[in-house]
């Protein structure tokens, strides 16, 4: 693996990225909307509007592999999702078999299985869950995966981040939060592991309240360093001065479910 693109290298993963893979690959492409305000005299940024076919295949050509964190990465309007996650999401993976690109990792997202209680450990067998349209749009990059890969063959992986931050800021993130060496330890196994076809990965460190199984991470090498636990008072402390929600405390996906919500009055288990 030589070459490598970063999409929405401007973002706050793509700004760690930018530092903790540099060297590791002997060319980093990087590409956004706009250029990230610190970009370095040795770095190469190439403009691109996800939305836009021709845009997108400028960026992927020559590339071999691309690590996809562009989009919107948070809760909003359909309007806004669409453009960017939907019909973007289907660019690249479009742009990357018409240009011959091996491998993609694609920054997907716990939102995708955001209405699994938190009293459920689940693995990556089960049925999606979006807790949005954000949500949705990543289960949509992950079924996008899955088609370029097993159609096209491509080598895709998927990694449901949880949360990346130097450390765990409440509760909820205890369970779910990513250092970003993990981070880049997971990419690195997208990107150059010899086995890969498909995969869904949890992109969580390793926390000892963790909702989730991650077992074919494990299989596949992984070997978080960072434990959520070690941050475990600040993280509460945080969680004291936070006001209580009864449904983004009960699900997984927190306060994205909370959005717009009026479902069920009584909470469940299922
Ligand atoms: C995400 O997918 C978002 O990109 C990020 O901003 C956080 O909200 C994170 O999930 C989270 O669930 O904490």
């Amino acid at each position: 693996m030589r070459k490598v693109l970063i999409t929405g290298a401007s973002g706050g993963i793509g700004g760690r990225l930018r530092i903790l893979l540099k060297g590791v690959y002997p060319e980093i492409r990087l590409s956004d909307l706009r250029p990230p305000a610190d970009l370095g005299a040795d770095e190469r940024f190439l403009a691109a509007d996800l939305a836009n076919m021709d845009e997108v295949e400028r960026a992927v050509d020559g590339i071999e592999g691309i690590i996809h964190l562009g989009g919107v990465s948070v809760e909003r309007p359909w309007a806004e999702i669409h453009p960017a996650n939907i019909v973007g999401c289907h660019n690249l993976f479009e742009a990357a078999r018409r240009r011959k690109v091996k491998r993609i990792v694609f920054a997907s997202s716990n939102h995708t299985i955001g209405f699994y209680p938190r009293t459920r450990r689940i693995g990556t067998d089960e049925t999606v869950r979006p807790d949005g349209y954000y949500g949705v749009s990543k289960a949509f990059g992950e079924a996008m995966g899955a088609l370029y890969a097993y159609k096209h063959g491509l080598r895709v992986t998927c990694l449901r981040i949880g949360n990346v931050a130097d450390a765990p800021v409440d509760l909820r993130r205890l369970s779910i939060w990513i250092g970003p060496e993990d981070l880049v330890q997971l990419i690195r196994i997208g990107l150059e592991h010899p086995d890969i076809r498909f995969e869904v990965f949890y992109g969580a460190s390793d926390n000892e309240r963790s909702w989730w199984d991650n077992a074919a991470a494990y299989r596949h090498g992984y070997r978080p360093m960072g434990k959520a636990e070690a941050h475990r008072d600040a993280a509460l402390a945080a969680q004291a001065k936070l006001a209580a929600n009864r449904v983004a405390d009960w699900y997984q996906g927190g306060d994205f479910c909370a959005i717009d919500y009026d479902g069920e009055r009584d909470l469940a288990h299922w």
